[in-house]
């Protein structure tokens, strides 16, 4: 397919899950930088393709921008010769990739991008600074989901349908990685999660390390340099 562009920044949990997807399925596309930490999401002509202001925007040559990352990685997995597994056809693990997709957002997100905000994006890419009290309470609502996605979603699991790896593992992957710069013990005590953490990131080589590395390594940097002034 021609003309696709990838409009973002791989600082974002989204842009990274379709780096990776646009890369797994050697997929050409384009990827149009926008620095996050600048606001260009907020700037007039990002505005034109996604009014919501929020990273990421997948342009593809005649159709609407795609502003939501679960809508865009369906599309990409339906594309003319892109392996079915990412998106499987098979009615249970269709059912089980759209469950997870469900869950995804209100759930997984709202609580892993609440800590992380918290903890230290928001004041090392905006400055701002919440309430102890404020990031300990995000904190316990992030370990009752990581407790939900070890207990829940990846009992007796290979991956989060089936045997074979899906869209929802890009999404569940990259969220959680945002929670790695902080040192914090996602996987300790919950064997389900750790096991598949180190498993997707493998079936992902090299487009994980390729789209993730450098971002998160900044993260952690910026981390780092927040705690030693405190
Ligand atoms: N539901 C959207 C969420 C996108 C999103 O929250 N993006 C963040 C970056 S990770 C953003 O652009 N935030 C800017 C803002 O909300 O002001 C998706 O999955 O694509």
């Amino acid at each position: 397919m021609a003309g696709i562009k990838l409009h973002g920044d791989y600082l974002s949990q989204p842009v990274r899950a379709l780096g990776i997807m646009l890369r797994a399925c050697s997929i050409p596309f384009e990827f149009v930088y926008r620095n996050f930490a600048k606001g260009d999401y907020k700037s007039e002509e990002y505005t034109k393709l996604n009014p919501l202001q929020r990273m990421p925007t997948l342009e593809v040559e005649g159709f609407p921008y795609i502003i939501e990352s679960n809508a865009a990685l369906q599309f990409l997995a339906e594309l003319d010769g892109v392996p079915e597994h990412w998106y499987p056809r098979g009615r249970k693990e269709r059912l089980l990739v759209n469950m997870y997709l469900a869950w995804h957002g209100p759930d997984m997100r709202r609580c892993s991008a609440a800590y992380a905000w918290q903890e230290y994006v928001g004041e090392f890419l905006e400055g701002r600074k919440f309430k102890e009290e404020d990031v300990l309470k995000a904190k316990e609502d992030m370990d009752h989901m990581l407790d939900q996605l070890d207990t829940i979603w990846l009992k007796d699991m290979v991956y989060l349908a089936g045997d074979e790896i899906t869209i929802a593992d890009i999404q569940c992957i990259t969220e959680i990685a945002q929670l790695f710069p902080t040192g914090y013990e996602v996987v300790t005590n919950r064997p389900n999660l750790a096991a598949y953490t180190e498993r997707v990131k493998a079936r992902l080589q090299p487009h994980y390390d390729i789209v993730s590395k450098a971002p998160i390594s900044e993260l952690r940097a910026g981390y780092i340099k927040l705690k030693s002034k405190k």
